[in-house]
């Protein structure tokens, strides 16, 4: 089901299940007549989650902002919370939620993700926690973060939207800090249309996450917890059963897509991109490109607009910074001056299309546009 080449080319594509199967699904769920609230295909998606994912304990959501606002009240946080600027908004979005005041550390180029050795210098007597993104999938240096965050006794929370089956010498990225969340929504390496997850290390922390998703309910008659409604629903649980058999398959055709990319694009001068990492299992969900405007001879803006021209829909994620936005612009580290590796990586990004549909006439569309 290749795109034509007449029609534009997205920075993605949804990884749709086969629709017969899901109708004889649907039929299972229609026959039940129990569509949400912890039914039989979200146990099984829970339970199959966790399997693939090698991860102990895992909680389906709606999406992927309200595991990061739970895992927030879950464990209690306040003050404020060491993050980076480099993500998707919805990262500080859920500290404002929480009322909690983002601080922001600059990342490192090498990965794009928070540099933790410019964390500690953040660090005051009110930081609680620190929120890093294993953004385009690229693992945080885990290690260096927890040592920082034990000697400070602070919580780690790892957006991990982007890190779906990541795993570093073997073991799932997802495991790493006291807790991290997923993003299944349409644009993702899984989507079960809109949807999300956290991970959890044990039983109980798992059970308080389940309470508070279902607005803290313990039984029928407790409420143990000021929750929220987060479950996912019986229809796309069952979605996500079929993508999840899927989903190795469109990770080895994304791989595909990238190899293609980094072939076509290595020797243009001004064009750079990353590198797959020693011991890491990458799950290639974007394939960001950084434009040297000097060396290119073309702005990074000149192209995006000029791929858009020719009906390459690339984006930039992530421009502008989450720091450039109204309501985070006036905290004392939303400073241009405190950021410099973030705003570089952010005026040079563009995202090319990355999806496990993309053609090879399409890709060799895209290559050209840009060594043109
Ligand atoms: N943390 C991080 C680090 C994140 O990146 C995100 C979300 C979150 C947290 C929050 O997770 P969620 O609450 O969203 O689960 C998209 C997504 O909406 C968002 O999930 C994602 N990150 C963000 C990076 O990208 P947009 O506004 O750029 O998406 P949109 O609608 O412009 O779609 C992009 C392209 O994808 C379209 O041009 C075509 C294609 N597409 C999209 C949809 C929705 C399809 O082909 N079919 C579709 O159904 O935000």
């Amino acid at each position: 089901m290749d795109q034509s080449h007449t029609s534009p080319i997205t920075v993605t594509s949804p990884l749709l299940p086969d629709l017969d199967q899901f109708g004889h699904m649907l039929k299972e769920i229609w026959d039940s007549r129990w569509i949400t609230n912890n039914g039989s295909f979200h146990k099984q998606l829970e339970k199959a989650l966790a399997e693939y994912l090698k991860v102990p304990y895992i909680s389906l959501f709606t999406n992927g902002t309200l595991p990061l606002i739970t895992a927030l009240q879950a464990l209690r946080i306040t003050g404020e919370v060491i993050t980076t600027p480099y993500s998707f908004v919805a990262t500080t979005h859920s500290l404002w939620w929480n009322g909690i005041k983002p601080v922001f550390v600059d990342i490192d180029p090498a990965t794009g993700n928070i540099d933790p050795e410019k964390i500690e210098a953040a660090i005051t007597p009110k930081t609680t926690a620190i929120m890093p993104v294993h953004v385009y999938g690229n693992p945080c240096d885990t290690e260096r973060i927890q040592q920082i965050a034990e000697k400070y006794g602070l919580r780690v929370i790892y957006d991990a939207a982007h890190a779906f089956g990541v795993e570093v010498d073997g073991r799932s990225v997802l495991t790493a800090g006291d807790m991290s969340t997923l993003s299944f929504h349409a644009t993702k390496v899984f989507n079960t249309v809109e949807g999300g997850a956290l991970v959890t290390h044990d039983a109980k922390t798992k059970q308080r996450i389940d309470y508070l998703k279902n607005f803290g309910f313990e039984n029928e008659i407790s409420v143990v917890a000021p929750g929220i409604n987060s479950k996912m629903d019986e229809i796309r649980s069952a979605y996500g059963l079929l993508n999840l058999r899927q989903v190795d398959h469109a990770i080895t055709l994304r791989r595909n897509v990238a190899l293609a990319y980094r072939n076509g694009l290595k020797d243009v001068p001004g064009v750079s991109f990353f590198k797959d990492l020693p011991g890491v299992r990458h799950n290639y969900s974007y394939f960001p490109i950084f434009i040297d405007a000097d060396t290119y001879g073309m702005s990074r803006d000149t192209l995006y607009f000029k791929m858009k021209d020719h009906g390459v829909l690339s984006r930039r994620y992530f421009y502008p910074l989450i720091t450039e936005f109204s309501t985070y612009s006036g905290l004392p580290t939303a400073i241009r001056e405190n950021l410099p590796n973030a705003h570089r990586m952010a005026d040079s990004v563009i995202c090319l299309p990355m999806h496990h549909n993309l053609s090879e006439e399409n890709l060799e569309k895209i290559i050209s546009l840009i060594k043109q």
